[in-house]
């Protein structure tokens, strides 16, 4: 088996495969380190909004998470321990990039390439290449022309010397409102370029206490009776955030948040999101709106029309003078897979069967890509629990696949176009009734209004569905 990137999904599976006694795998990797979104998502302030003990595979726990909100440089630490336990090196091609898969059927395996033209012959293969890590360069007239220095958060220039100078930042998601705080630190002035505001919570993060992380190590149940509490916590949230109706608490608490936080009316009005709570991904910051308090900081609401050698044009004539320029503009998921050739059954191209959407059976296989399958492929992100408790739902699927494979001697699996349409039906059933579907803009659409990202529904609901995978779900032969 081959499975494709070495992030979370990627050193599950190949867990999940040892687990099962399956040892001819190899994992490839494009970087040169594992870690996937956390080795790629470096800026100032990057931080998980899932709390610790919630984010981190179950059957690898860290007892000693330093925060409640994790920071980027322990995750990736964490990660960077965890695999090593459980991947001997040997195993893992860094530096090794997907250029096309193409299934021959004769030979019953995938011809996989990569960009230097080095081929693998694979029986299965998984790819696990996350959804957010193509970077959104916006399509703003001018760019390139821009003569300071820039970035994009997803890849963060440590070389910049933001400190002292007139800085930018196009964006006010959930990145950027972690990387403002500490760019108004540093910078001469801050301008905050916004389009659309977020909804922003307090973030109730704390430092874990030693004595705490002791306990905790010392006594696996309190941990696992803490995970469990957060999960349900978050699974319960969901239920009245992402109903409109009965959301009313949280856009009170984020009102009465942004009236404590921000004194000048003014400036509270164009803060104020008018879509449902929920729509987009909720910050959770607590030192976002005190950051463009400062007398550092200024936000500009007008939309930029062109980016110039000297800094940003704005819709009503004027030129913000820059010297630097970050992106936080966010991430392609439908790019994933963007100039790479992944070939099927009947030569039929992956990118025209997803032409109108993205079609899977539960996120994870395609009718007509037999032996392929994806961990945190179309559908199965989440918008409100831990996307981890997903990698793992599906990594135990395809290795309960692979086991059984194995034992009847079967060398071939493919999905139906039934349980995609029933998958497909069973997100769209259930989507419009939710805030994600509440007109605002955000990764989880496409240009056409489907949501191509998000499972809708409980997380451990997505956990039964898959839990036995049977039926007339695969054809096996
Ligand atoms: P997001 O949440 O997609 O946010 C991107 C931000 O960039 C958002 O404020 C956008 O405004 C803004 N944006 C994007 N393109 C433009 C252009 N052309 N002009 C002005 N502003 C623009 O990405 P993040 O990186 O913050 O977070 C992504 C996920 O990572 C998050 O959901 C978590 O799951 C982790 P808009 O709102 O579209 O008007």
């Amino acid at each position: 088996m081959l499975i494709i990137g070495a992030g979370f999904g990627g050193l599950a599976m190949a867990h999940a495969l040892d687990r099962i006694g399956v040892d001819d795998y190899l994992v490839v990797e494009k970087a040169d380190a594992v870690g996937g979104t956390w080795r790629d998502n470096h800026y100032p302030g990057a931080a998980c909004d899932v709390p610790s003990h919630l984010y981190s595979l179950s059957f690898a726990p860290k007892p000693d998470w330093s925060r409640l909100f994790p920071r980027q440089a322990e995750i990736r630490a964490h990660i960077e321990q965890i695999s090593a336990g459980w991947i001997a090196r040997s195993r893992i091609r860094f530096g090794w990039a997907l250029r096309s898969m193409h299934w021959n059927e004769q030979a019953q395996r995938w011809r996989v390439q990569n960009t230097q033209g080095e081929c693998f012959d694979a029986r299965f293969v998984v790819t696990a290449m996350g959804g957010l890590h193509v970077p959104n360069w916006p399509d703003i007239p001018g760019r390139e022309s821009f003569a300071g220095a820039h970035c994009h958060t997803a890849r963060w220039d440590h070389g910049i010397a933001f400190a002292g100078k007139r800085v930018g930042v196009i964006g006010t998601g959930t990145s950027a409102i972690q990387v403002i705080p500490e760019l108004a630190n540093d910078a001469d002035t801050l301008h905050v370029f916004q389009r659309t505001p977020a909804w922003v919570l307090p973030r109730p993060d704390f430092a874990i206490p030693r004595l705490v992380q002791r306990a905790l190590a010392a006594i696996p149940p309190l941990r696992l009776a803490l995970r469990g509490a957060l999960y349900l916590h978050l699974e319960t949230l969901s239920l009245t955030l992402l109903r409109p109706w009965t959301a009313f608490w949280a856009r009170a608490m984020a009102r009465r948040h942004l009236r404590r936080q921000v004194q000048d009316p003014a400036m509270r009005t164009v803060l104020q999101a008018h879509y449902p709570i929920g729509c987009k991904r909720i910050a959770l910051s607590s030192d976002y709106y005190p950051a463009l308090n400062r007398d550092n900081v200024q936000l500009h609401t007008t939309d930029i029309t062109a980016i110039e050698a000297e800094g940003v044009r704005l819709r009503d004539g004027r030129l913000i003078e820059l010297d630097a320029l970050a992106y936080a503009t966010g991430f392609r998921p439908m790019d994933v897979l963007a100039g790479i050739d992944v070939i099927g059954c009947q030569d039929r191209s992956l990118t025209e069967h997803w032409s109108l959407r993205p079609r899977t059976s539960n996120g994870m296989a395609v009718a007509g890509f037999p032996n392929l399958f994806f961990v945190l492929g179309p559908n199965t992100a989440l918008g409100h629990n831990s996307v981890l408790y997903m990698i793992e739902s599906q990594v135990r699927h395809i290795a309960k696949l692979m086991r059984r494979l194995r034992r009847d001697h079967k060398t071939r699996i493919e999905t139906t176009a039934a349980a995609e349409t029933r998958f497909l039906q069973r997100i769209d059933r259930a989507f419009p009734r939710t805030a994600w579907a509440g007109g605002c803009r955000s990764w989880y659409i496409d240009a056409h209004g489907h949501n191509i990202a998000l499972w809708v529904g409980p997380s451990w609901m997505y956990r039964l569905r898959t839990a036995w995978p049977g039926g007339d779900e695969y054809r096996i032969s």
